[in-house]
C-alpha cells in the first residue's frame, strides 16, 4: 500500500457513492461562462501548452515532493511520486480541456477511499496536490505574455481546490463514521519522537477538530480538552482540510474557535511531537507552521474568537489570523523559553508585525502571559467584549464582512500579507541566524525543557 494507492487514469470515473449534492464546484458556472465569452479555445489552449512542459512541471513537483519526503520520513519512492504527479497531472489538464472538475474530484475520492481503509492519512497526498499545483502555477506564470494567464490561474486553483476538498471530505466523512465529526488521524511525526521510537499513544478521544458553514460564514472549531486543543499533527491536519473544505465552500469569513465550555483555547504546539535535539524545532515543513501558512493565505478574513488561555504556538496562530475578538478570560503567552527552543524567524517577524519589541521581549523572555486588557490595550484584541456575547458579537462581525467584496477582502489581505511577511535578509545573516538557532536545540537546555515538561517538573537550565 503506497500513499497513492487507488489513483491512476484507470480508475478515474469508476465513481463512488454518496456523492454530496451541489458539489460540482467551478464547473458548471465557469465552463458556461467561458463558452458564452468564447474563452474556452483560450483554456484548451493553454492547456495545450501546459502539457508540453509535463517534464518540466512534473520535475519540479517531484523533486519538492523529494525534499519533503526526507523532512517527513515519508515512505514512497521517488518513483511512486513520479507516477502519481503524472497521472494527477493527466487528470488537471484533462478537467481543462473538459471544462468540468469531476475526473479529479472522482479520482480523489478513491485515493481517499483507498487511504482510510489502510489506516493511513492523507497528508503524503495533499503534499504532492501542492506540490504540482506550485509548479503548474509557476509554470503559467512564467508562460509568455498571454490575455488568458489570469484565467488560467483561477481554473488552476478551482480544479485543485474541488480536488483537495474531494480528498478532504471523503477521508473525514469516513473518519467521522468512526471516530466522530472531522476526526483525523495523527499525520506521520516530524520530530525526533517518532524516530526514536517513543511516540507517545494518541488522546484518548483522538484530535478533534468540526467545521460548519453558517450562511457565508465558516466556523472551525477546536474540540480536545483532554489535550487542551494542542496544535498535534492530527490536529493541524484536521485544520487544514477544514480550511481547505471552507475555501471549496467559498466562505467569504472563517471564524477559528475552541469548543465552548474550554477554559484553554489552545496550549500551543504539541510538545511531545516536538524533535529530540538535532533538528529544527520549527522548521518550515513542521505541521504548526504549515497551519499559519494555510490560515495567512486563506483567500478569505480568519477570525480568532478567544475565550480562554491561548499558548506558544497558539499565539502565533492568534497572530496569524486576520482578527482577535476575545472575552476577558483570554490570556496570551509565547513560551519557547520555559522549553529552551529558539523560535524560527518567520515567527517572529509575525510578532514584531503586531507588537513593539519591547513587548515582544518582555513576552518572549518572562513566558507570562498578559491579560485580555493587556492584549487589547497592545491592539492584540481587536475587540474584547463579555463572555456571554462573544460568539454573536464575532459571528455578528463576521456576518457584516461577508457581506462585502469577497474579492477585495481577498487581494487586500494577500497585499497586506505580502508586504508584511517578508523581509530582505542577506544570505549570510540568515546562515548566521540558523547557525546560531542550531546551538539552542542542539543544546542540553532544549532536552531538559521537553524532558522537564514531560516529566511535569519546572526546568533547570545551566545555558549549555
Ligand atoms: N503539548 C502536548 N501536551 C500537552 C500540551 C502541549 N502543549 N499542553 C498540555 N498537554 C497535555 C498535558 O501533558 C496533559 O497530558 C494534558 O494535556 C492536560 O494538561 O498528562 P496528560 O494528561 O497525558 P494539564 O497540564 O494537566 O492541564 P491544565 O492543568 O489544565 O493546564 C493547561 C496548561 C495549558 C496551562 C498546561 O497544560 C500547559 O502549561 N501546557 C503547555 C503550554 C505551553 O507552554 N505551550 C507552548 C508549547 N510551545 C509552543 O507552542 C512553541 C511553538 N514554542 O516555541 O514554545
Ligand atoms: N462619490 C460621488 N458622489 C458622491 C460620493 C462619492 N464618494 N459621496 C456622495 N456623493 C453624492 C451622492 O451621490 C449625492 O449625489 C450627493 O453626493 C449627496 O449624497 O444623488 P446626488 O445628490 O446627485 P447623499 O448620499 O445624499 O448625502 P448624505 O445622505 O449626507 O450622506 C453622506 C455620505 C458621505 C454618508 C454618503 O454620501 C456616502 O456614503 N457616500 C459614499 C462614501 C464612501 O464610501 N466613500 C468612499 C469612496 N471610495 C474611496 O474613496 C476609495 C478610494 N475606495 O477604495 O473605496
Amino acid at each position: 500500500m503506497t500513499a497513492y494507492s487507488g489513483f491512476g487514469p484507470a480508475r478515474i470515473g469508476a465513481g463512488l457513492a454518496n456523492r454530496p449534492p451541489g458539489r460540482t464546484g467551478w464547473n458548471v458556472a465557469s465552463a458556461r461562462r467561458a463558452e458564452t465569452t468564447g474563452n474556452r479555445g483560450a483554456v484548451v489552449e493553454m492547456s495545450a501548452v501546459l502539457a508540453g512542459a509535463q517534464d518540466r512541471v512534473v520535475g519540479e513537483a517531484v523533486a519538492a515532493l523529494e525534499l519533503r519526503r526526507h523532512a517527513r520520513r515519508e515512505a514512497s519512492s521517488p518513483d511512486e511520486h513520479r507516477t502519481y504527479v503524472q497521472n494527477l497531472f493527466g487528470l488537471v489538464l484533462q478537467c481543462m480541456r473538459e471544462g468540468r472538475t469531476e475526473p479529479i474530484i472522482e479520482s480523489s475520492r478513491q485515493t481517499a477511499a483507498a487511504r482510510f481503509a489502510a489506516d493511513s492519512d492523507i497528508a503524503e497526498v495533499r503534499g504532492a496536490f501542492n506540490a504540482l499545483e506550485e509548479a503548474l502555477r509557476r509554470q503559467v506564470a512564467d508562460s509568455p505574455a498571454d490575455d488568458h494567464r489570469i484565467e488560467t490561474l483561477g481554473l488552476v486553483n478551482a480544479i485543485f481546490g474541488a480536488g483537495k476538498d474531494a480528498l478532504a471530505r471523503t477521508y473525514l466523512a469516513l473518519a467521522s463514521q468512526r471516530d466522530g465529526p472531522l476526526a483525523e488521524p495523527p499525520a506521520p511525526h516530524e520530530g525526533g519522537a517518532a524516530a526514536t521510537g517513543d511516540t507517545p499513544p494518541a488522546a484518548a478521544a483522538g484530535p478533534a477538530v468540526r467545521a460548519e458553514v453558517r450562511g457565508k460564514v465558516g466556523v472551525i472549531t477546536l474540540d480536545d480538552e483532554h489535550r487542551r486543543n494542542a496544535l498535534s499533527a492530527g490536529m493541524v491536519n484536521g485544520v487544514i482540510a477544514a480550511l481547505d473544505r471552507l475555501r471549496t465552500e467559498k466562505v467569504r469569513v472563517a471564524v477559528l474557535r475552541a469548543a465552548a465550555g474550554l477554559r484553554v483555547w489552545s496550549a500551543g504546539h504539541d510538545i511531545h511531537e516536538l524533535p529530540k535535539g538535532g533538528r529544527d524545532p520549527l522548521a518550515y515543513n513542521d505541521p504548526l507552521e504549515q497551519l499559519l501558512r494555510a490560515v495567512r493565505t486563506f483567500p478569505a478574513p480568519v477570525i480568532a474568537m478567544v475565550h480562554g488561555s491561548v499558548w506558544g504556538g497558539a499565539f502565533d496562530l492568534v497572530l496569524s489570523c486576520d482578527l482577535v475578538i476575545a472575552d476577558e478570560t483570554a490570556t496570551f503567552a509565547i513560551t519557547p523559553a520555559n522549553l529552551g527552543l529558539p523560535y524560527n524567524t518567520t515567527g517572529l517577524l509575525h510578532f514584531l508585525g503586531r507588537l513593539p519589541g519591547n513587548l515582544i521581549k518582555e513576552m518572549f523572555f518572562t513566558a507570562a502571559p498578559i491579560d485580555a486588557s493587556r492584549a487589547t490595550e497592545w491592539l492584540v484584541v481587536n475587540h474584547l467584549v463579555e463572555p456571554a456575547e462573544l460568539e454573536e458579537f464575532t459571528l455578528d462581525l463576521a456576518a457584516t464582512m461577508a457581506s462585502k467584496s469577497p474579492m477585495a477582502m481577498a487581494v487586500i489581505k494577500e497585499q497586506l500579507r505580502v508586504l508584511t511577511d517578508y523581509q530582505p535578509v542577506a544570505a549570510q545573516v540568515s546562515e548566521r541566524i540558523q547557525g546560531l538557532r542550531r546551538e539552542a536545540y542542539d543544546s542540553s537546555d532544549y532536552l531538559e525543557g521537553l524532558r522537564a515538561f514531560a516529566e511535569k517538573r519546572p526546568p533547570v537550565f545551566r545555558g549549555i
